[in-house]
């Protein structure tokens, strides 16, 4: 079979396959970094286990236009193969090489740069604020958060102030239940009871209350199972990509799927 990933060396190369190709682009950029972090180190787990959701945010979106933000950045290795940087990924996190986390002096694809966890949705609420001044209201902003980073103050921070703000937002929780170690505390324990508990998720979820106020565009997709399947996350994402107040949830996330 033709090896889809030599032929993309940007976005605009991938949004030219079908979607009935993704899955085969999936296999080869999860090989891809498994040949390159065996030999030369690196985060293979986070950035194993969203492969799947990298290839549907850019194919869905128009980035560099629309705006992506990576928590942390530590998973964010299938997002620099895709967006020019694979015949250099061989350097990651080597001297003079490129870095092992997202860089806005590095590419026009890394809208912030990081390091520390907890920052994105921050980020990316101040820039949909900012393309709101602008009049830009078509421009997407998109925070890629896991579910230990989102515990923090920070984090809620920017949730707070994303509730009452009219910024298009979205904010894609990537509920894998593990950070360095599994999750622990009460966030952890809600978010799985949420899912488990249909009751509990329509009436009392604290992340839909944040989507429901009026004029309010953030969306909040939620997942944690046994599989990160890629049409899930592509039907996922397209569903929401344009609608106001939405919520969403059960997109299965697993952290270095497929090893
Ligand atoms: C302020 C800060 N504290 C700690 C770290 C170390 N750190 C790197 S990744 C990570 C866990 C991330 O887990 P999660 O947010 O669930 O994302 P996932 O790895 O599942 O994508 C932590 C604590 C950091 N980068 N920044």
């Amino acid at each position: 079979m033709k090896n889809l990933l030599d032929n993309i060396s940007n976005p605009s190369d991938l949004r030219k396959l079908n979607p009935e190709q993704l899955p085969q682009l999936a296999k080869e950029l999860r090989a891809f970094i498994i040949d390159i972090v065996a030999t030369k180190e690196g985060h293979l787990g986070a950035s194993l286990g969203v492969v799947e959701l990298t290839i549907a945010l850019h194919f869905l979106f128009d980035t560099p236009t629309d705006l992506l933000v990576w928590d942390v950045g530590h998973q964010a290795y299938g997002h620099k193969i895709l967006t020019g940087r694979k015949d250099v990924f061989h350097t990651n996190r080597q001297f003079e090489g490129i870095a092992g986390f997202p860089s806005i002096k590095e590419s026009e694809y890394d809208a912030f740069g990081v390091g520390h966890s907890s920052t994105s949705i921050s980020a990316a609420l101040g820039m949909a604020i900012a393309s709101n001044l602008k009049g830009e209201t078509e421009k997407q902003h998109i925070a890629v958060i896991g579910d230990a980073s989102i515990a923090s103050g920070m984090a809620f921070e920017a949730l707070n102030h994303a509730g009452v703000s009219k910024a298009n937002l979205l904010i894609i929780l990537n509920d894998n239940a593990i950070g360095i170690d599994p999750s622990v505390g009460a966030l952890k324990e809600y978010l799985t009871k949420v899912k488990t508990d249909k009751r509990l998720a329509v009436q009392n979820n604290i992340i839909k209350a944040l989507n429901n106020r009026p004029g309010n565009q953030s969306v909040v997709v939620t997942g944690r199972g046994g599989g990160s399947a890629l049409k899930a996350w592509a039907d996922t994402v397209s569903e929401i990509k344009d609608v106001k107040h939405a919520y969403n949830e059960g997109v299965m996330a697993r952290k270095g799927i497929d090893l």
